[in-house]
């Protein structure tokens, strides 16, 4: 049997600490047993998964790993579910994805099991114990499929992003080399695990690294800033939103509380932040806050990270940088040129070794994303400035980054269509200081009916994660449109001003 790289290095630390929280930890060789176990398991009499797709309910604990490890190891590709997805988002996802098997814990399990019934998909609760049989895990090739990612997008429906075990290689040794990961790293987990940021960023690094994760079941700032007080991590990594809110959280504690939290901050070696833009007055306030110059990036499901400001040299506000190891980039005007000067915004088109596989189950819309078949079009707008790239806006107004979260207005939309007062609707992100964008929606209402936001929220709450439900709402007797019926998002968006 050889095993994938990722293994291959952790058995590189089979002694140190991976995972530790208040009561436990877990070595390297805890999770290297753990996942050839539950491997063992998922293949019951199979010798290979022969890449059927496991979605995994699983908390972000060391079990994430275990379950990532084990589903590479027997040849499957995983699907991290959001762990706060409503049942009609998870039914989409196991239904789009052919899900084969359900992985989850005995605490999850039942708000995933009715579910498996109805689309008759295996269910493996990972506290199940099977007798110890010795089987030899398949070898599996690097080309082979590794994790489908859901996405939103131009499309209604999220799509599922298809990497391969070369792609996720190549997105981490990019990370490793530019950002100097290390054995002796320390990081804190609490970004959810159905994204990149979290697994790529996060784990897959740390864990390439023999580095130690500290996993939080949520953003708790008090829990995770107590640890900071107490000198806990040496690197950091957050979205925006997660700044603003440590921002607001430590102007507001006295400064005998503070001041140790803010050493903690300033003693990183490395503080990152990305998946949205980095407002420069954010990057400005954390600086005379705590010393420590954030590291602004950029990436995408479908490419990785992309763009890096540099570890040594200048970490420009409102800049990403420049390109990764591995990632070749050029941008594409309106007028279909390639730009090859400074101060002219183009298109950002992405190649190389971690731009992903395809978009599952969709030969058309996966070929329409690729020009000249390698460069991804990525659909977000850049400028080259004195060296540095600086991100402009999308293409499309209908996409949405709300909390580091990517949401289609679409998608958003047709849920919302569903409401029996709603004949029909419009969504747009507006400019907001925490969130970087919040979802609103200007609604025709049915002739006779009313709809409050407070009530309105709460109907969307079976139906959309939280993160997509509308925070502002506008009725209006019509929508803007243009001369073909389009609706003018720009207008609309004018209407929450
Ligand atoms: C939550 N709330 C929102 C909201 N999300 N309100 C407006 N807009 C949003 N987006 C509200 C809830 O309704 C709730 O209100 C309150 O905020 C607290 O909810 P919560 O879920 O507990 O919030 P919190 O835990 O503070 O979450 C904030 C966050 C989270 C920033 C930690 O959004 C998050 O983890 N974001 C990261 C997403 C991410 O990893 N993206 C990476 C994608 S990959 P009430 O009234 O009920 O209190 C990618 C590629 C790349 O982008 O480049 O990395
Ligand atoms: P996702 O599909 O969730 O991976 O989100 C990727 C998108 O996030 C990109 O296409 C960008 O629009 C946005 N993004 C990521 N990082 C940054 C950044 N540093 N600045 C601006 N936008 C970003």
């Amino acid at each position: 049997m050889s095993e994938l790289l990722i293994i291959k290095r952790a058995m590189l630390h089979r002694n140190s600490i991976a995972f530790k929280n208040e009561s436990s930890e877990q070595t390297y060789q805890h999770l290297l047993d753990r996942s050839e176990q539950l491997a063992v398991q998922l293949l019951e009499n199979e010798s290979d998964l022969n890449s059927a797709t496991v979605a995994m309910l699983i908390p972000a604990d060391s079990n994430f790993v275990c379950v990532q490890w084990a589903i590479w190891r027997a040849g499957g590709i995983m699907l991290p579910l959001c762990l706060s997805a409503t049942q009609p988002e998870w039914e989409y996802a196991l239904s789009d994805s052919n899900t084969s098997i359900v992985i989850t814990t005995q605490e999850l399990k039942h708000e995933i099991s009715d579910l498996c019934n109805k689309l008759n998909v295996r269910l493996l609760i990972i506290e199940t114990h099977h007798a110890k049989k010795e089987i030899v895990l398949p070898t599996i090739e690097s080309s082979r499929p590794a994790m489908i990612l859901y996405t939103s997008g131009t499309t209604n429906k999220p799509k599922g992003v298809l990497t391969t075990h070369a792609n996720i290689e190549a997105q981490i040794e990019s990370l490793i080399e530019a950002w100097k990961w290390k054995a002796s790293d320390r990081i804190p987990l609490f970004l959810p695990l159905h994204h990149i940021h979290g697994i790529i960023n996060v784990i897959c690094c740390a864990m390439w690294s023999g580095a130690l994760v500290e996993p939080f079941a949520r953003f708790d700032i008090h829990a995770i800033t107590n640890r900071v007080r107490q000198d806990a991590y040496t690197v950091f990594m957050a979205v925006p939103t997660i700044y603003v809110k440590l921002i607001q959280m430590l102007e507001s504690t006295e400064k005998d509380l503070r001041d140790p939290i803010i050493a903690g901050f300033k003693n990183m070696r490395l503080m990152v932040s990305g998946s949205a833009a980095l407002p420069a007055t954010v990057h400005d306030t954390w600086f005379n806050l705590t010393g420590q110059k954030l590291l602004e990036r950029y990436g995408m499901t479908e490419i990785g990270m992309a763009l890096s400001n540099p570890y040594d040299g200048e970490r420009r506000p409102g800049s990403v940088g420049k390109p990764l190891p591995g990632v070749n980039i050029r941008l594409k005007s309106d007028s279909g040129k390639f730009i090859e000067v400074e101060n002219e915004p183009g298109e950002i088109q992405i190649s190389g070794p971690g731009v992903f596989k395809e978009y599952w189950n969709r030969p058309q819309i996966t070929s329409e994303s690729f020009d000249e078949e390698i460069w991804f079009r990525t659909g977000d707008m850049a400028v080259i400035e004195e060296g540095y790239y600086r991100i402009m806006g999308r293409l499309s107004t209908d996409i949405i980054k709300s909390g580091g979260y990517k949401l289609s207005a679409l998608e958003i939309e047709s849920t919302l269509l569903q409401h029996p007062h709603i004949s029909e609707c419009a969504v747009v992100g507006i400019e907001d200081e925490t969130w970087g964008e919040a979802v609103a929606v200007a609604v025709i209402l049915r002739e006779g009916t009313t709809l409050q936001l407070e009530e309105f929220r709460e109907w969307c709450r079976a139906r959309l994660s939280v993160y997509k439900i509308p925070k502002h709402l506008v009725t209006v007797a019509a929508l803007p449109k243009n001369a073909m019926g389009k609706v003018v998002k720009k207008e609309v968006s004018s209407l929450f001003k």
